[in-house]
């Protein structure tokens, strides 16, 4: 991609930006970075990810182990050969459960140390027939149309039409089953159309897996530890895995529950937890990320005025539409909180983030504009309709990084909008056509006299 439009010569390679502040004067940002070099430009675009400030939890005594240690969020490129090693993997999320069977196949032994039990279903992965591969890509631009017109934008999956509870019993085992042998998350949740709305929907599905479960593993105590007991399925992000449950039918697997008896400290030769010790090699911090806000909060961003992102997100992130915050003038986010990045295809979103904000750039541009600013009101409805979406569903019922529940201290909050693609990207499109309704307009030479929408 790089080459073919030409734009290695537009980026500056190792270098983190540090500090970014607003000239009000000027209508200008200014980007400071750890190399020295200091940037200024009209607009700032923040794309710094949702998933892209790994989280170690700070367990004492790390400093002092004599293994070695790793976070699958800053995994060594040249990877890591765990043969004849003694493994411990702390975090059973997606990266937990994607590393473990891996992992599992190397190690002398593997310790699962697992706090809270999440739900997972089989990926499935087979390498793509050609044919297949053919045909899927000769049909892009129609895919991606489609794509825009479905809630996860995600095209191929035909839209439930049917209630889990207006099933029989015999009819959704059906469908579960198929739908477990064709792998994959949403085509699962796509079951029925209540399955992430109605908690006795969600029971359907949430049993069903635990079920599969019960029949893979093989010992009936760690069967149970591994169905997930404390939240509904799909309200935290499925997993889909491969051989997950089976790995633990292994004699070199252990799990270990550390929500009973939890880690007490790091060891020079491993790991202690509140009745045992075990005896370590090799760490793997399977613990995710500071999401959604963390690569924000990371960067000093703030106005000449003195106005932060921390300070203004103390409470949780605050934005319109995901896409501009108030009290920042041309700063733009692709997919922030409150926008459906990661609860939908983020290639998809991130593009009609990036078209919106080219679109809004040159708006801007054709009438003689250098500021762009979400109104407080603005954005108080936003975060508020947010916020309703949200409790209409079962999601906040999930301790999840949606939540910010994964960072001790951090408030909680549900991030993600999930009214669905198409009735975002109609009021994105809305807000465009009503001249940026919502946001106040002006110019560098007329700062006291924003332009009226
Ligand atoms: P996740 O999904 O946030 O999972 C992190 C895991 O680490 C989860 O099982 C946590 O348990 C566990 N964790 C976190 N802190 C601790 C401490 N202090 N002690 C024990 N266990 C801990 O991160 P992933 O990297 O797996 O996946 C992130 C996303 O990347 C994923 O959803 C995909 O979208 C791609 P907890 O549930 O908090 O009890």
């Amino acid at each position: 991609m790089a080459d073919r439009f030409d734009l290695r010569r537009e980026i500056e390679f190792n270098t983190r930006v540090k500090e970014v502040v607003f000239d009000e004067a000027a209508h200008t940002w200014t980007i400071k970075t750890d190399t020295g070099r200091i940037a200024t430009a009209r607009y700032c675009i923040m794309a710094t990810g949702n998933l892209s400030t790994p989280r170690k939890p700070s367990i004492a005594g790390l400093d002092s182990f004599e293994g070695k240690w790793y976070h699958t969020g800053l995994w060594p490129h040249e990877g890591v050969d765990f043969t004849g090693l003694r493994v411990g993997v702390i975090g059973t999320g997606s990266s937990g459960v994607q590393s473990i069977p891996i992992i599992a196949k190397q190690a002398k032994h593997l310790y699962v140390f697992q706090r809270t039990a999440n739900f997972s279903l089989p990926a499935r992965n087979i390498p793509m027939p050609p044919e297949k591969e053919r045909t899927h890509k000769a049909e892009y631009p129609a895919r991606r149309r489609a794509a825009y017109d479905t809630p996860f934008g995600i095209a191929g999956h035909p839209p439930p039409v049917k209630s889990a509870l207006a099933a029989t019993e015999e009819e959704r085992l059906n469908a579960y089953e198929a739908k477990w042998a064709e792998g994959g998350s949403i085509s699962f949740l796509y079951s029925y159309t209540d399955l992430l709305l109605n908690k006795e929907a969600n029971d359907t599905a949430s049993e069903f897996v635990r079920r599969k479960i019960r029949a893979t593993v093989k010992d009936s105590k760690t069967a149970e530890l591994l169905c997930p007991n404390d939240h509904p399925i799909g309200t935290k992000r499925l997993i889909l895995d491969t051989d997950y449950y089976e790995t633990f039918n292994r004699t070199n697997v252990t799990l270990v529950d550390i929500r009973s008896k939890p880690i007490r400290e790091i060891t020079p030769t491993g790991l202690r937890t509140k009745d045992a010790e075990y005896a370590l090699d090799a760490i793997v911090f399977a613990t995710g990320f500071d999401a959604m806000t963390g690569a924000m909060k990371e960067i000093d961003i703030h106005t000449d005025a003195g106005l932060s992102i921390q300070a203004k997100w103390e409470d949780g992130p605050r934005t319109y539409l995901g896409l501009m915050v108030a009290g920042f003038p041309n700063l733009f986010m692709i997919t922030g909180p409150q926008s459906p990045g990661v609860k939908t295809q983020m290639i998809l979103s991130c593009e009609q983030h990036v078209d919106w904000i080219a679109g809004c750039v040159q708006y801007l541009r054709d009438h003689g504009l250098t500021r762009i600013e979400a109104e407080e009101e603005a954005e108080d409805d936003w975060v508020q309709h947010n916020n309703e979406v949200a409790d209409r569903t079962l999601y906040p019922l999930a301790s999840s990084w949606y939540m910010g529940a994964n960072i001790p201290g951090k408030p909680r909050i549900f991030m993600p909008y999930v009214g669905g693609v198409p009735a975002y990207k109609k009021k994105c499109d809305e807000v465009a056509a009503k001249g940026y309704e919502g946001f106040r307009l002006g110019t560098a030479r007329e700062e006291e006299r924003f332009a009226a929408n």
